[in-house]
């Protein structure tokens, strides 16, 4: 579905309303001597990659609810992205997880992926399920697993997604490994880690010189006892065992309560090892709910040091991958998507904001409530009107959400793909 003269022709009716709030973020801007346009750049070169599997309406355990239209192939994931990307200039991506999303005719989906101006982000390994063609079980682990066999099936698993990945242009491998104990006793820690290690190693050696494999870490679940690798210390402990192309992928949701998530991310990029980040917003544990929908403080907090990190010229990180990995159970989930990159993007211009100088010079002084405030300030102001304004200078809409409803784009998806199917994903 294509879209953007009908984009334009609603970003009219929405002309004046959003001059208004422009009007007033600009001036506030230029009496503290910040150069809008260069702030409305950075937000509109920062794109988020969305994922092929959060697309469809997601599940838990106990139901799933499908909320009609959602994409019954991979092409039809892709139209859904460009709708996003259409609308918010900035899902300019998308990831795929093998195997839910094998690209059967590459050079095909790549002339498709180019028709809404899209690129593949990152490829994502899965040896989290049994698949039915699978000779070996993921039951007691994949790649740390005790037995050879099926250390080599993960393996070559996660090698066949780097080809699948190649033949896309993609240069990012995510490996996310569910890998662990549900029970005290039932594995041997160190040895654990070393046979993951160790199948880590094959599958980098397979790796092109440039492409990045992102560590993801998590605390628990699937496995409630031990997870191999349960927090960024022993992601980074991987790395560093592999070589530089091996980075630490941060998922928001995958802390214990009360992790200080922003003291991670500032740890990670000092020693130049962040490699991606996976958005979304956690109550409990790994929620996958909109992102900056529990704890919008902390998330501006985590932007702040990323932007600090980013914006250092002593920091030498890589270009991170930006994602969203989320699920959505209550609301459609293409508005829940849009919902969290526009919560991305004023939580980044917020974060572009912050007066580093002074902070610094406060740091510096040990003065806690000039710094705090300092934050405290930055966080209260309303950033809507120049990710408005960086979206309606890149071709996207004023109101991306209320141009969504006013198209009736689900109904549309539903008339086209019917009330019951249901994408492959979580
Ligand atoms: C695991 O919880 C995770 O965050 C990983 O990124 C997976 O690839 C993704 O969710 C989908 O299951
Ligand atoms: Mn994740």
């Amino acid at each position: 579905m294509f879209i953007t003269d009908k984009i334009q022709e609603l970003n009219e009716k929405s002309a004046t309303s959003h001059a208004f709030h422009f009007e007033h973020i600009s001036q506030l801007l230029t009496r503290r001597g910040i150069d809008i346009q260069s702030i409305i750049d950075k937000i509109i070169a920062f794109q988020i990659a969305i994922p092929s599997w959060a697309l469809g309406t997601g599940g838990t355990r106990f139901g799933r609810f499908p909320g009609g239209g959602e994409p019954r192939s991979l092409e039809e994931k892709i139209e859904d992205v460009g709708l996003l990307h259409q609308l918010n200039r900035s899902s300019g991506s998308i990831s795929l997880h093998i195997p839910w999303d094998i690209p059967k005719d590459p050079t095909a989906l790549k002339s498709h992926l180019q028709a809404y101006g899209l690129a593949i982000d990152s490829v994502n390994s899965n040896t989290f399920q049994d698949q039915p063609d699978q000779t070996l079980s993921y039951k007691f682990g994949s790649l740390c697993h005790t037995d050879a066999g099926v250390r080599q099936q993960a393996i070559d698993h996660n090698i066949a997604c780097i080809e699948h990945g190649k033949a896309l242009d993609s240069r990012v491998l995510t490996v996310w490994l569910a890998d662990g104990s549900n029970f005290p006793g039932q594995q041997h820690f160190r040895r654990a880690w070393q046979r993951t290690a160790d199948s880590l190693s094959e599958i980098y050696r397979a790796l092109p010189q440039d492409w990045a494999m992102l560590i993801e870490y998590k605390p628990y679940e699937p496995n409630f006892y031990s997870m191999v690798v349960p927090d960024w210390g022993t992601s980074y402990t991987l790395c560093a065992s592999l070589g530089t192309k091996a980075q630490v992928l941060v998922d928001l949701g995958h802390h214990l309560p009360n992790t200080n998530i922003e003291q991670i991310v500032a740890r990670l990029m000092h020693f130049g090892r962040l490699g991606g980040f996976h958005f979304n917003g956690s109550m409990y544990g790994d929620d996958d709910l909109t992102t900056g929908s529990i704890k919008p403080y902390q998330f501006f907090l985590i932007f702040n040091e990323l932007v600090d990190a980013m914006t250092d010229p002593a920091v030498k990180n890589p270009p991170l991958a930006w994602m969203i990995d989320a699920s959505h159970n209550t609301k459609d989930p293409l508005e829940d998507l849009l919902q969290s990159v526009q919560n991305i993007l004023t939580t980044y211009a917020k974060a572009l904001l912050v007066d580093r100088a002074t902070l610094g010079d406060a740091q510096q002084n040990n003065d806690a409530l000039a710094a705090e405030e300092l934050l405290r300030d930055i966080f209260a102001t309303d950033t809507r009107a120049l990710v408005a304004e960086a979206a309606r200078q890149s071709g996207g809409a004023i109101d991306p959400i209320g141009v969504y409803r006013n198209l009736k784009i689900r109904e549309k998806l539903i008339e086209k793909r019917g009330k019951k199917n249901i994408a492959t994903g979580l």
